[in-house]
């Protein structure tokens, strides 16, 4: 946590050293909605995968990064009234709150953008060969647009039903919340050309913890299966609580959380920093 701390920090500082002094004010959004309260969830999963795949964390933190940015783009798109319409985020005011509609649509789409000039960093930094940059590259867009993360917000923001199915609710999930979580883990397979084995465990690690953390964060928000944003208030909104008992949902997490320790199973210490993360979604309070 401290190197993925410092690497972002770094990175503003970079961002603010080089830019006109006219748009400090558009480092200082991006620096105010990477901060706060987040968990760095993803660049974590990044570090851990590396970890799996022998990687010294110094090699690859501008993925890390780059996962963040996205992540942390995608937060503030989120919270903007055309979309959830929520006020707070990391524990403070959203970037629309503070910076105004105009300056956090435009942060997003900063952070959005630089996330791809970070993984650029990776040939330099990380001395990994430009082919398996652009492999890398390649799955970043693919889970982060049409086909992962963007695709599954669509859904979740333009489909209204007052019974959502289960297949519906998971396929929003593992679009809207879990794309991101098994790209964290595919970029350093990717970076690495791991073999095909530990590709496929990779994968079922993060298909599994990327719908056991969004069941995770149902079942800590008391709120989840309510769309306050647009009128009419109050609509339901695609949630594991409106279909399943938080029994049923604990349960399933369980399951999940299982079955991605499980595919790690003969992979000894080095996995361990994968387990951690898979058993802290379990237990998670926050
Ligand atoms: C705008 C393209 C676009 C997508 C938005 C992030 C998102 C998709 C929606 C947020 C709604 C939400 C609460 C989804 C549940 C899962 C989730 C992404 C929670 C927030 O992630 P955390 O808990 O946040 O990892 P921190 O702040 O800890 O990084």
């Amino acid at each position: 946590m401290p190197l993925i701390q410092s690497y972002l920090e770094d990175s503003i500082q970079r961002y603010r050293s080089t830019v006109s002094m006219r748009l400090g004010h558009l480092i200082e959004a991006m620096d105010y909605s990477l901060g706060g309260t987040g968990k760095r969830l993803r660049p974590l999963l990044v570090l851990a995968a590396g970890e799996y795949l022998d990687i010294p964390a110094q090699k690859i933190m501008p993925a890390a990064c780059a996962v963040e940015f996205i992540h942390t783009y995608s937060l503030i798109h989120d919270d903007l009234p055309a979309m959830d319409d929520d006020d707070t985020r990391r524990g403070k005011p959203s970037s629309h709150i503070k910076f105004g509609e105009a300056v956090a649509i435009l942060t997003g789409d900063a952070l959005l953008t630089e996330a791809f000039g970070q993984m650029l960093k990776l040939n330099a930094v990380g001395g990994f060969k430009p082919e398996r940059v652009l492999d890398a590259v390649e799955s970043l867009s693919y889970y982060a647009g049409v086909h992962g993360l963007v695709g599954g917000q669509v859904l979740d923001v333009t489909t209204e039903s007052d019974s959502y199915s289960l297949p519906e609710v998971e396929y929003i999930h593992i679009h809207k919340t879990g794309a991101l979580i098994l790209c964290s883990v595919l970029i350093p397979a990717r970076l690495s050309g791991a073999d095909q084995a530990k590709v496929d465990s990779l994968r079922r690690y993060g298909e599994a913890v990327g719908l056991a953390f969004q069941i995770s964060d149902d079942l800590l928000d008391s709120d989840a299966s309510i769309r306050y944003s647009r009128e009419p208030r109050s609509k339901p909104k695609p949630s594991y609580t409106r279909l399943m008992s938080p029994s049923e949902m604990r349960g399933k997490l369980n399951a999940l959380v299982d079955t991605a320790t499980r595919s790690l199973s003969d992979e000894g210490k080095r996995a361990e920093p994968l387990r951690a993360i898979a058993e802290f979604i379990r237990n998670r309070k926050h």
